[in-house]
């Protein structure tokens, strides 16, 4: 069977992510696009083969689409998630599920109506090798029981529209998932250090940000997000355990001797660093879709980022140690994060 496919936001990640199911994906086909910007959909749709549809709820309603895709702006997110589930259709979410928590909750509530699941979340890199060389390591006991966990989450530049919230939102919601999977506890508190603010900024924008968090079993982790560093995508991970510290590894990139030099380069974005995560995470999402179910990061997993989220934005307001609300997880989502 292929399955077809409504995308729903046709902007950076929408054609991306429609290029790969065209071009890179096994078993899948766009069959319709939207956008709020009626042209740019028609275009991506006449370059695949597609039809441009009005709106999200004309593609969820479309009669030949099987799943649909949402990667339009995260506000949006949780209407497009809700109306998937009520058409009995598999979604695949971009981060965040849900920009409040209220708003997770009736995902989930919905989900486990339907009884089954439907919803996979764009949380990409638990497809990335090296944080699953991380995992297979912390989940064979190779460094101990994890101590500490120290990371950074480097962009070059960010536009004028980045806010200082979208540290945590759109930037370090990344490690909030994959830190919450590696470990397999869930994060209780969250804290912001503001170190001196970089002088290649927009003026508004509190950048660097220290995260401070804490997780139900006692382990630290901080998390610098400097998102004007200049230099290039730079994404890194340790984790520290009783017996030993293992590293994320940098992507393979030659190490050129040169002129007198030995250099590697260095990734300039997400696209680049990410790129075999996400043709992972997509082809799982299709193979899961096409048996009409869902795999990966679950809702519970968009609730319980979004829900540190919040704290972490209360946390920079404040500048205090925030505690993390988070409900108890229904029976429905397994206790381990997959
Ligand atoms: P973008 O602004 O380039 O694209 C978003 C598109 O959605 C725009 O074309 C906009 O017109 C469209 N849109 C907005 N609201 C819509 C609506 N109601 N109906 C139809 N179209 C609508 O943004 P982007 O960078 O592609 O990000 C999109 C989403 O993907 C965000 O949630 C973002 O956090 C996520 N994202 C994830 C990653 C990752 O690493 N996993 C990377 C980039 C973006
Ligand atoms: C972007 O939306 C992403 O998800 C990238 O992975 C992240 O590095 C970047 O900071 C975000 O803006």
């Amino acid at each position: 069977m292929t399955l077809r496919v409504g995308v729903i936001g046709a902007g950076m990640i929408g054609q991306e992510h429609t290029r790969r199911l065209t071009t890179v994906v096994t078993g899948a086909e766009v069959v319709a696009i939207t956008d709020l910007t009626a042209d740019r959909a028609e275009r991506i749709a006449a370059e695949t083969g597609a039809r441009a549809y009005a709106s999200g709820a004309e593609v969820i309603a479309g009669p030949d689409v099987d799943a649909v895709l949402v990667t339009s702006w995260g506000p949006t997110h949780a209407e497009y998630v809700l109306a998937a589930i009520a058409a009995g259709k598999p979604v695949f979410c971009e981060k965040p599920l849900a920009t409040a928590a209220a708003d997770c909750l009736r995902i989930l509530e919905a989900e486990i109506a339907h009884g089954g699941r439907l919803v996979q979340i764009g949380f990409m890199r638990r497809y990335d090798a090296g944080y699953r060389r991380l995992k297979e390591l912390v989940d064979a006991d190779g460094i101990g029981t994890p101590l500490m966990v120290h990371c950074a989450h480097r962009n070059p530049t960010v536009p004028v529209s980045y806010t200082s919230e979208m540290a945590m939102l759109d930037t370090a919601i990344h490690e909030v998932d994959v830190l919450r999977w590696l470990l397999g506890e869930e994060i209780v508190s969250a804290q912001v250090l503001t170190p001196r603010p970089t002088g290649r900024r927009f003026e508004h924008l509190q950048d660097p940000q220290i995260m401070l968090f804490a997780t139900s079993g006692g382990v630290r982790i901080d998390v610098e997000v400097f998102v004007n560093c200049q230099y290039g995508y730079d994404i890194r991970c340790e984790i520290v355990g009783e017996t030993g510290a293992a590293r994320l590894p940098d992507p393979a990139r030659p190490a050129v001797r040169h002129d007198g030099r030995e250099s590697t380069a260095i990734v300039s974005d997400w696209r680049d660093r990410f790129g075999d995560a996400f043709d992972t995470e997509i082809q799982a999402w299709v193979d899961a879709a096409a048996a009409g179910t869902a795999t990966g990061p679950t809702a519970w997993d968009g609730y319980a980022a979004t829900a540190v989220g919040d704290a972490t934005v209360e946390a920079l307001k404040t500048q205090e140690i925030v505690a993390v609300d988070l409900e108890a997880r229904p029976a429905f989502y397994p206790g381990a994060q997959q």
